[in-house]
């Protein structure tokens, strides 16, 4: 396709409970969308930066400016046939991973419609439903946390995730697993622990974790390995991993035995690709993780996750467990036995609903190629 029209806007969308974590609260979810036009197709794609720099370095204000001045430039008015065609323009531009990655959603998806393609098969995936789960934030007490736990429970979800944070962390584990000992139960620091915490996550050991992600630094590689070597419960990375080579060094140090992939953290689905199949090798279960996104990047998320090496369920709820509104159709829904179906139409296999997106847009620009 000849990309004849880029458009990108700053969403700003309520979430249906303010989300805490580690890194702080929110209760508004910002992101960038992308829409490209060319051959007459349009594609769809999501940006998973936030207002502050607080689980990642980018933002809104910084995605924005790198699109506008280096990745749109470098691909406006070309002819791609293909996404690696695309990634070669910008691949000199360092970093601005989740900018990159909501740029090239955009163009699978146009160039999954010129193919009458579902996203899911461009990509590689084998599965119609995948396994998904929830992740739920602090609350103002483990009673609390425990009532909220049994709510997902209560809807479907089988496997859920809690946020834990210095000084509130084994007291909620002790509190989930004595309510309900036989549920698939983990747990996501966000960085927020040093090697001294080293007894801590021993006596988390006692808990039947599926997993501890990102105990320690958000840079941090080497450290988790030497913690890892101190657990029975394996560590999963996510901020840490923003590569397949940053993987392989995960991998090859033991630092961590799961990893959970997110196409923004990456840069996009290709690089989240090259994860999995390292992963798929190595015999390293990968799982696909959440940036509270609305329909348009949870569309990419589902597909990517239909891929065979993601085996553990994603953090990927339905549409209402984030936004009383999507700005998708058909909304995202929880199916049997805690799974979700994979869309099948062409592309991402959703519509956008312009109406919706007007409406939570803050700002909007539009380039066009002469
Ligand atoms: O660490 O996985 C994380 C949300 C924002 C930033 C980081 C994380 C999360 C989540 C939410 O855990 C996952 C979801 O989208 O459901
Ligand atoms: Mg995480």
């Amino acid at each position: 396709m000849r990309v004849e029209r880029i458009e990108i806007r700053h969403t700003k969308m309520e979430l249906v409970s303010a989300f805490e974590t580690s890194m702080g609260v929110e209760a508004t979810e910002d992101h960038i969308i992308v829409r490209v036009d060319g051959d007459g197709l349009t594609g769809w794609g999501e940006c998973a930066v936030e207002e502050f720099p607080l689980y990642s370095s980018e933002t809104v204000q910084t995605a924005w400016s790198v699109l506008h001045d280096c990745l749109i430039p470098a691909v406006l008015g070309r002819r791609i046939e293909r996404v690696d065609e695309a990634v070669a323009l910008w691949s000199k531009f360092r970093g601005h991973r989740m900018a990159k990655a909501g740029l090239e959603q955009a163009l699978w998806d146009a160039l999954a419609k010129a193919q009458g393609l579902p996203l899911s098969k461009m990509l590689g995936g084998t599965r119609d439903r995948v396994p998904v789960g929830v992740s739920v934030g602090l609350q103002a007490s483990p009673e609390v946390l425990v009532r909220k736990v049994a709510a997902h429970l209560e809807e479907g979800y089988r496997r859920i995730k809690i946020k834990i944070a210095p000084g509130r962390d084994l007291e909620l584990v002790r509190a989930v697993r004595r309510e309900f000992p036989e549920i698939l139960f983990q747990v996501d620091a966000n960085s927020a622990y040093d090697l001294s915490f080293t007894p801590l996550f021993r006596a988390m050991d006692d808990y039947d974790l599926l997993l501890i992600e990102q105990p320690l630094s958000h840079e941090d590689i080497y450290d988790h390995s030497k913690l890892q070597k101190e657990l029975q419960t394996p560590i999963c990375l996510d901020e840490s991993i923003h590569s397949a080579a940053d993987a392989r060094a995960a991998v090859e140090l033991r630092s961590c035995r799961i990893i959970n992939i997110k196409p923004g953290r990456v840069g996009g689905f290709l690089e989240s690709m090259a994860i999995h199949d390292f992963c798929a090798a190595n015999g390293i279960p990968v799982w696909h993780g959440g940036m509270l996104e609305s329909g348009i990047g949870r569309a990419g998320n589902v597909a990517l996750a239909s891929l065979p090496n993601f085996t553990l369920p994603g953090d990927i709820s339905a549409s209402r467990r984030y936004y009383k509104q999507d700005i998708v159709e058909p909304e995202f829904v929880l199916g049997p036995d805690s799974t979700m179906a994979v869309p099948t139409g062409p592309g991402i296999g959703v519509e956008v609903l312009p109406d919706r997106l007007d409406k939570v847009t803050e700002r909007r620009e539009e380039f066009r190629s002469s």
